[in-house]
């Protein structure tokens, strides 16, 4: 795998929720505003990734040039493997979903919808509460309609949480192209927290079935209800929806279209995304295709897939003791679930981390996270890894709005003090 992006500083410190975590972080010039960086792999890095392309290439019969020749570009990525044959009662649900969306179709002109989001920016919008259940309708089939595992090929811009930041949501279209020109992947967490989750996963949902080769939309741990019941996400609707059980029977509804949303997104055939992170119980990209959903409480490999955590200095997978659920996962354990399961390298969210993106076991494992200043007292950057059609990855990063300020108040203070401003607040 190529990267281009800035050299990772060893040891700089991360978040986890509040928390320092372990993983690296790299350091960017702080006065950036959009800070771009870039740099090429070693030759040795880079050998090692195409003897792994043509590897992958020559399996699916779409190459026959000599290993030196095969420039990964060219790399086909094979066909998506065919799902298990569905049940009854999936092929039922199926089935019952797609009258529903054809129905919903023809309440909602879903170009306008995404339209007067792009034009009025990232302001509170008035929603017609049949419009949004016309969305969620549509949003159930277009999600059943595609495996557990979205397959797609670069390039892609890889987008961590958004948490309801939509200003943010808006600035990384303002720096990496809108949507139904460039294609995204968006890692989950789409709700909780931030002030506008609903904008955020209603713009979100309908340029999923509007644009769906543009906009890929993975599953989050707070796309769980009885997370999002609690952060945030429940008293936004009932807000918002006032009257009698409206607000109740839209929360509702969201939760069942978050139920049957893909778990994990492999791009290019080389790298494998998720929100969470690795799970002992995923052996094959198969496990992943094999999932049934609706899945409305998470166990297993789709909780660990939605809710695990690498961890520096440890071995293998253990408990995950700091979120009372699934498991931590050491840099041994990212190099062997890699080769098993035949991947360059891992792309997950599901971490603030400092400067929007962090990488773990030797570059194996990317964190990105994209909403900027996740708490009042973090001043995290928020981030998007692009993924070239080479599989070159570069990073885009977006300052928090008022970073700058906070600087010139942090030296001002360290100018008194005597304090080094660059050690990081506790
Ligand atoms: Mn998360």
């Amino acid at each position: 795998m190529d990267f281009k992006g800035v050299e990772p500083q060893k040891n700089a410190k991360g978040y986890n929720d509040g928390e320092k975590s372990k993983i690296d972080s790299p350091k960017v010039d702080a006065k950036d505003e959009k800070a771009k960086h870039s740099w090429q792999a070693k030759p040795a890095k880079d050998m090692k990734h195409s003897e792994k392309m043509t590897k992958g290439a020559s399996k699916t019969g779409t190459s026959t040039s000599t290993k030196e020749e095969q420039p990964a570009a060219e790399v086909k990525p094979k066909l998506a493997a065919p799902l298990p044959p569905p049940t009854i009662d999936q092929a039922k649900l199926l089935a019952d979903s797609e009258v529903k969306a054809t129905a919903a179709a023809k309440k909602i002109n879903l170009r306008d919808f995404i339209k007067k989001h792009l034009l009025e920016g990232s302001r509170k919008m008035e929603y017609d509460l049949e419009q949004v259940h016309a969305i969620l309708d549509m949003a159930k089939f277009a999600f059943l309609k595609t495996s557990p595992l979205l397959e797609l090929n670069a390039p892609v811009n890889i987008c961590g949480d958004i948490h309801g930041q939509y200003g943010d949501l808006f600035r990384i279209f303002n720096s990496c192209g809108l949507p139904f020109r460039k294609k995204y992947l968006f890692l989950g967490d789409y709700v909780d927290r931030g002030r506008h989750s609903l904008e955020v996963i209603l713009l979100l949902l309908a340029m999923r079935i509007e644009f769906p080769k543009k906009v890929y939309l993975l599953r989050g741990n707070h796309e769980l209800a009885n997370i999002n019941k609690v952060y945030g996400f429940l008293a936004d609707c009932r807000s918002r929806f006032r009257s009698g059980s409206d607000w109740k029977i839209l929360y509702d509804h969201f939760n069942e279209i978050f139920a049957v949303m893909p778990l994990a997104a492999v791009v290019s055939n080389r790298i494998l995304c998720m929100h969470g992170g690795l799970s002992p119980d995923l052996n094959s990209l198969d496990d992943i295709r094999k999932l049934v959903r609706p899945i409305v409480f998470v166990r297993g490999l789709a909780q660990d897939l939605l809710w695990a955590d690498p961890e520096a200095g440890i071995q293998g997978f253990q408990v995950n003791k700091i979120r009372a659920v699934s498991h931590i996962f050491g840099e041994d354990a990212v190099a062997a679930k890699c080769k098993q399961l035949n991947i360059d390298l891992i792309i997950r969210a599901h971490q603030v981390v400092e400067y929007g993106y962090a990488f773990f076991a030797n570059r194996l494992l990317i964190t990105v996270f994209s909403a900027a200043r996740y708490h009042e007292d973090l001043w995290n950057f928020a981030a998007v890894v692009k993924v070239d059609e080479k599989l070159e990855v570069s990073f885009v990063q977006l300052k928090p709005s008022e970073y700058e300020q906070y600087r010139r108040e942090k030296q001002q203070t360290a100018n008194v003090t005597g304090d080094n401003p660059d050690e990081e607040d506790k």
